[in-house]
């Protein structure tokens, strides 16, 4: 089925000159880039993209590292995008995360983990209006 995500190139990532490697995996896969942008988060906007971690001991390093440089945000289309991008980026503990995956291939980060992707049509819909309105 044809659908929609959204991924994030976070600040490691941009930093470490990363940015054409992730979206050269996503569309080598046969992803389709909708929309795609240099963004940097203010506090308020990466409170509002992470809210559902709000409660976590982890939520005030997550905010602080998503707001500490410049990232890339993505729309990305094709099929099934969301369970597939889900396995291209792999486990979210990057020390963890199968060789092949994103995480696995260029990192060993936790809160700095590379890329973020859309886990769900519902974090989708709410991630698109944090970052594209
Ligand atoms: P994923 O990005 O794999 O979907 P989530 O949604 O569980 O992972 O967590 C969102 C983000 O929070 C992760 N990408 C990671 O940066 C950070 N994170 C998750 N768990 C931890 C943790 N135990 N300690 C520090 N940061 C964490």
């Amino acid at each position: 089925m044809t659908e929609q995500s959204l991924f994030i190139i976070k600040p490691d990532a941009v930093s470490r000159g990363l940015i054409g490697e992730v979206v050269s995996r996503f569309e080598k896969k046969g992803f389709k880039i909708i929309k795609l942008k240099m963004y940097t988060f203010t506090k308020e906007k990466a409170e509002k993209f992470y809210s559902d971690h709000s409660s976590k001991p982890f939520f005030n390093e997550l905010v602080s590292f998503i707001t500490s440089g410049r990232v890339v945000v993505a729309v990305i289309e094709g099929n099934n995008v969301i369970a597939t991008t889900r396995i291209m980026i792999g486990s979210t503990k990057s020390f963890e995360a199968a060789p092949g995956s994103i995480r696995g291939d260029f990192g060993l980060g936790l809160t700095d983990n590379i890329v973020h992707a859309s886990d769900s049509t519902e974090s989708f819909e709410k991630e698109v209006k944090v970052v594209f309105e």
